[in-house]
């Protein structure tokens, strides 16, 4: 098929030395790391939205696109297939094992949720097809919750019940679809569930409401039969001033309270992490603690610009601890790694996104060999088993099995225990580090 983006045929690996800026240096796919190939490892998906719906709008361009894309303009419905035939051919040309999108990336909205749906169906049955075709799965499907007016004020927990039902009635049929693509994965990223300001805002009923919404995602789930798992995907603020999905933690203590932390984790965004005032291994650590991290939304922000730039990952050294965490949780499981990123806006042409995708697959596999290495050598679980060495010994599992405060104070008294400061040796661990990088 000849789209706009046939200007290459197939984007191989061919190793660090090459210098083809249509091929991959480091994204070997096949090659065997940590016992598994690498692409199962990364589970890597490009996304709808950023590449096949966004036309280099920003908020200083008033109307217009400004990328050129065949698929802008002409009936929305036949210019939707179009559109569909063009991602197909680019995850195919990337060898994308996976993609992602929102229902109304795929399909134009209607103006009765049923019209709406019959468009998605539309579009999804012919997805299906071109999903067989191709080999090409589906990491996750998601519903805009976001983008139309009626959100303005939040989704589930919208001032508005009419509201929350739209909303619910969209995610039963976008979920559905998931199911029936095998979708890995489902998504919830709370776009507007969050406050613009207290002044007009119920903040407990608003908590409560997104409880009951996300319990009745989880029962339908489970009635009929979806065996991917439900992600909620943190993110501090924007578009609202305050998102009640903060970061890990809070979304913890959220469906601790709602009794959901079985049944629901978490798709962490990179920039997200940022905006939350975290590093992203901070974000990525937490949730594997908690027992809730899920996949992974591949991006970076910039330092000096404080919103979600969705840049395409380039710095592999930044990623490496992040990695590491996700190998000493032994993977991500059904998640995986979606690039949820786009070009810059003068980046006009389909190659831009091509070359965009080429270098941030590159980063991630550089970042997670480097991780890999580190932790075959096992100098850092080494160094880190040291650290800990007291917590095998008898005192440390006398604690851990709850040893009362009289009891500890006794012991020390006895004991005569009088612990003394050690090295935490963080520059000897950076230094170690380093030799992998
Ligand atoms: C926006 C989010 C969004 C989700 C999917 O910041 O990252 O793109 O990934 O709704
Ligand atoms: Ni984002
Ligand atoms: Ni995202």
């Amino acid at each position: 098929m000849n789209t706009v983006y046939s200007i290459v045929d197939s984007i191989r690996y061919e190793g660090p030395q090459s210098s083809n800026r249509l091929a991959y240096r480091w994204y070997d796919a096949q090659r065997v790391v940590l016992g598994k190939p690498l692409v199962e490892w990364l589970r890597p998906a490009a996304c709808y939205w950023h590449n096949f719906c966004w036309a280099g709008q920003d908020p200083f361009a008033l109307g217009g696109n400004l990328f050129e894309r065949p698929w802008f303009s002409g009936e929305p419905l036949a210019a939707a297939q179009m559109k569909l035939d063009a991602a197909f051919d680019f995850f195919q040309r990337l060898n994308m094992p996976f993609w992602c999108f929102h229902d109304r990336d795929v399909a134009p909205e209607g103006t009765t949720l049923r019209e709406s749906n019959a468009y998605l169906d539309a579009v999804l049955e012919r997805a299906a097809l071109k999903m067989q075709d191709s080999g090409v799965q589906l990491l996750w499907g998601t519903a805009n919750l976001f983008s139309h007016g009626r959100y303005m004020g939040g989704a589930a927990t919208n001032p508005d019940p009419e509201v929350f039902a739209y909303a619910a009635a969209q995610v039963k049929h976008v979920l559905e679809w998931t199911q029936r693509l095998n979708g890995a994965n489902y998504v919830l990223w709370g776009g507007r569930e969050g406050y613009e300001t207290l002044l007009n805002t119920r903040l407990a009923a608003e908590l409560d409401h997104y409880g009951r919404f996300l319990a009745a995602v989880v029962e339908h789930k489970h009635k009929i039969g979806f065996k991917g798992t439900l992600l909620i995907e943190p993110k501090p603020q924007e578009p609202t001033k305050h998102q009640y999905d903060y970061d890990s933690a809070t979304v913890y203590g959220f469906l601790k309270r709602y009794g959901l932390e079985g049944e629901v984790k978490v798709n962490l965004e990179v920039n997200h992490a940022t905006l939350a005032g975290h590093s992203f291994e901070h974000e990525v650590a937490t949730a594997a603690a908690l027992g809730i991290l899920g996949s992974i939304d591949a991006n970076r922000g910039d330092e000096q610009l404080g919103w979600d730039t969705d840049q395409f990952p380039n710095n592999h050294v930044a990623l490496v601890p992040a990695m590491l965490e996700i190998i000493r949780y032994g993977g991500l499981g059904a998640g995986g790694m979606n690039f949820d990123a786009k070009v810059r806006r003068q980046s006009i042409e389909p190659t831009d996104q091509l070359e965009g995708h080429i270098g941030g697959l590159d980063t991630l596999a550089r970042a997670f060999l480097c991780a890999a290495a580190l932790h075959e050598s096992g100098e850092l679980d080494r160094a880190v088993d040291e650290r800990y060495s007291g917590w095998s010994g008898e005192l440390g599992r006398h604690i851990e099995a709850g040893a009362s405060l009289d009891d500890l104070a006794s012991r020390v008294h006895q004991l005569g225990l009088s612990p003394q400061p050690r090295s935490g040796r963080q520059e000897r661990l950076e230094n170690l580090v380093n030799r992998y990088i």
